[in-house]
């Protein structure tokens, strides 16, 4: 049966989340930032889903499996990737890739563990607010149903580490309007 936890969801280990980690004034300068990128549908075996995405530092191919180097990461985010880092105690050097995500009306990420290569996650939200599904990863698709939902508020900051990055999985339901987020990623 599906769980829908509004206040104090029974989050898997290596799960964290601090909502307003960022400022208003904060989110408003992500946002001029992203809206000036030029994002591209996000491509997944031969789909073109309906988010827009870029990929800077590290940029891993689907198709073939493998890590690219990708364009440098932009100046403008130094300061955001120093503010999550200090926050888990990492060095800014560890954050290797930044992606950047653009979810128009109705546009989700379908469940998913992210990447092989990538190793620490950390997402954080711009202009709306999402559903943000978890649910244990179970390659012989016997216990699909045992899903946690929370509500990933705009400004908030998510981590997806240890258990929780190996071990379960995660999803966005389709968003009522546009919503950016901005993921960091340690390699592993
Ligand atoms: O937009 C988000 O916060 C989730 C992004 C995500 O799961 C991914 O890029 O793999």
């Amino acid at each position: 049966m599906e769980t829908l936890f509004e206040l104090d969801p029974v989050l898997p280990n290596g799960f964290s989340y601090l909502p307003d980690f960022l400022s208003r004034d904060e989110e408003e300068r992500l946002l001029s930032f992203v809206r000036s990128l030029p994002l591209h549908p996000m491509l997944f075996q031969g789909y073109e889903a309906k988010r827009k995405v870029e990929s800077y530092g590290y940029d891993y191919d689907f198709a073939s499996r493998q890590l690219r180097q990708g364009k440098p990461i932009p100046k403008a985010l130094d300061w955001l990737i120093e503010k999550v880092a200090d926050h888990l105690q990492l060095s800014y050097d560890q954050f290797a890739e930044v992606l950047v995500s653009e979810y128009p009306p109705g546009a989700v990420i379908n469940w998913h563990r992210d990447a092989p290569p990538f190793d620490i996650i950390a997402g954080i939200s711009l202009l709306q607010d999402c559903t943000f599904k978890l649910r244990p990863y179970d390659k012989a698709k016997q216990n699909r149903k045992a899903v946690i939902k929370m509500p990933v508020r705009r400004q908030s900051l998510y981590v997806i580490r240890e258990e929780a990055r190996m071990e379960w999985e995660h999803s966005i339901s389709p968003v009522e309007s546009t919503r950016f987020s901005i993921t960091l990623r340690t390699l592993k």
